[in-house]
């Protein structure tokens, strides 16, 4: 391994600018991999205003992949100022819908041929086994940026029908317009697909934005900026900041300039950004936690329970936003459930994320294991059975076992409180309890998926029905598609990503009302 500073210079197509990019080069994984890492700024790669820089970190060994910059306010009010720039008086705010979709198919398309370059990176920067990272990180990251291409010529008003001035005439309609300049915050449990689920959104709906990555993985983010400004997508319309949350997420949350925050995190940091947000109104979105009820049932189809509840669980090392946070399994086949995952999770390969062979990488960064080592105490502490796992991996890096508490009781942490790793904490339900089982499902603040498994068609939709939950999976699990709206219930936020729907977030209405 080697790290070596290169400045490559290039020009885009139709522009004036030169961008000159300062790389991190890396050889690894049978390809060289170029990572910007100084804030994107007004189209500009650039150091932070103070100079100061941290260090970002492997999971799967511990070592230093970059120094990245660390943005300060000044960057914060820089940012904001070109993304307001762009919108009002740039290129962006004039350019026809299509042209506009055209662009953003144009950067997908450039994802996609940087695609194994985009995944290494995503791997080494936050654990994610490189194949997933191909498949899921960037490749659903590539498609929500061609499906939110299509809507940008398709987002349409109404005409409607309202009392006429008579003798006059009157029509009203509605247009539907961006907001302006949009602040996005992400976590780290996938860097660029929570980029994407925002950002195309955003952009989709004609607005320009500053994106604060999570600071343990702010690389793929950075590269993206780079294909961004290839694409040729105008100076100001997207900005990527590096750095902490308490500070540049913040000020970007109260930020005069702002209009509206899409955010997906925990539910604590969701709710200091709807304060901060209230200094100027700004509309807002929330993806928060969860922990969300899989309930299996004795009619299910065992095998294929047991393969997705694991996936349910144990998909990204658990680090997963709708991961199953408890399981509730019919009592008559518990013990085989319990039995037939321990068999599974043996067989599942522990290693470096980059071979192609490994089904389960390290956590994203130290803190977070640590954090899972102790829930997983808390859990013996309170008197849950420990059956597989708890413990890292004795390794370097930060592995952890795929652990697995069974006995679990509803008023334990760890039946209450998400893991955000691969825990799969189970409780039995009595048989034939349908609605004691929903009641305790629903015993929870959070509200973002759910899960059922039977056969029982008329079971599964009355459960659907019941169940607290923004999205309900039926014999089946995980599976988002990015034409399918995706947010939460209660506590897990509002607002939602992916879908229509997503589009209307970064949209406003404007009535228009004429007589004639
Ligand atoms: P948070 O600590 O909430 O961090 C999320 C982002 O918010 C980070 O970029 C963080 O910056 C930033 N941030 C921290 N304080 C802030 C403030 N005062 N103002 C503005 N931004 C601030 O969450 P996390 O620990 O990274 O992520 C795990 C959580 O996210 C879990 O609870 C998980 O359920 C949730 N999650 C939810 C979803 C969906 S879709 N609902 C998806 C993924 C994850 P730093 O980089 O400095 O920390």
């Amino acid at each position: 391994d080697f790290i070596q500073m290169a400045v490559r210079k290039f020009r885009g197509e139709d522009k004036e600018e030169e961008l000159v990019i300062d790389y991190v080069s890396k050889n690894m994984n049978n390809m060289t991999v170029n990572m910007p890492y100084q804030c994107f700024i007004n189209g500009q790669f650039v150091n932070a205003d103070d100079g100061k820089t941290y260090d970002t970190i492997n999971p799967a060994d511990g070592s230093i992949i970059a120094s990245v910059s660390s943005a300060s306010l000044a960057d914060v009010d820089k940012a904001v100022a070109a993304a307001k720039e762009a919108f009002e008086n740039g290129e962006w705010g004039r350019m026809n819908a299509r042209e506009r979709g055209r662009l953003m198919y144009r950067l997908a398309d450039l994802m996609e041929e940087h695609q194994e370059e985009l995944a290494t990176i995503e791997s080494i920067d936050s654990g994610a086994v490189y194949t997933l990272a191909l498949k899921t990180h960037v490749g659903m990251s590539v498609q929500t940026f061609r499906y939110f291409a299509g809507w940008c010529d398709k987002i349409q008003g109404a005409t409607i029908p309202i009392n006429q001035a008579r003798p006059n005439h009157n029509l009203t309609f509605t247009k539907k317009e961006p907001i302006g300049v949009c602040a996005i915050v992400i976590p780290w449990n996938y860097p660029l697909m929570m980029l994407a689920w925002k950002s195309a959104a955003c952009l989709a709906a004609g607005n320009t934005l500053v994106l604060k990555p999570a600071q343990v993985t702010p690389l793929t983010s950075l590269k993206f900026a780079e294909l961004s400004a290839k694409a040729g997508f105008p100076k100001g319309v997207i900005n990527i900041l590096p750095g902490s949350g308490g500070l540049v997420g913040q000020h970007l949350s109260e930020h005069p300039d702002v209009r509206k925050v899409g955010f997906t995190g925990s539910t604590p940091t969701g709710k200091q950004i709807m304060k901060s947000a209230a200094t100027n109104l700004k509309k807002v979105s929330l993806e928060l936690g969860g922990k969300s009820p899989l309930i299996i049932f004795s009619d299910c189809e065992l095998d294929r329970a047991v393969k997705m509840g694991m996936g349910a669980v144990y998909f990204n090392k658990g680090e997963n936003c709708i991961a199953a946070g408890r399981l509730f399994v019919e009592e008559s086949i518990h013990d085989e459930f319990v039995r037939k995952v321990v068999e599974e999770i043996k067989k599942m390969k522990i290693g470096d994320p980059l071979d192609r062979s490994t089904d389960h990488g390290p956590q994203n960064h130290k803190a977070h294991l640590e954090k899972l080592l102790q829930y997983c105490e808390t859990g013996v502490k309170e008197g849950a059975t420990l059956v597989h796992g708890g413990r890292q991996v004795h390794r370097p890096g930060f592995f952890m076992e795929p652990t697995v508490f069974t006995d679990v009781e509803d008023h334990m942490y760890i039946a209450q409180e998400e893991s955000f790793g691969p825990v799969m904490v189970i409780s039995k339900f009595k048989n034939g309890d349908v609605d004691g089982v929903l009641r305790r499902a629903n015993t929870t603040e959070y509200g973002l998926a759910s899960g059922v498994f039977t056969k029982d068609i008329s079971k599964a939709l009355y459960i659907s029905e019941k169940l607290e939950a923004g999205t309900v999976f039926i014999n089946t699990y995980n599976k988002t598609d990015v034409a399918a709206p995706f947010g939460g219930f209660k506590q897990s936020g509002f607002g939602k990503d992916l879908g229509e729907e997503a589009l209307h977030e970064y949209l406003r209405t404007k009535a228009i009302t004429v007589e004639y």
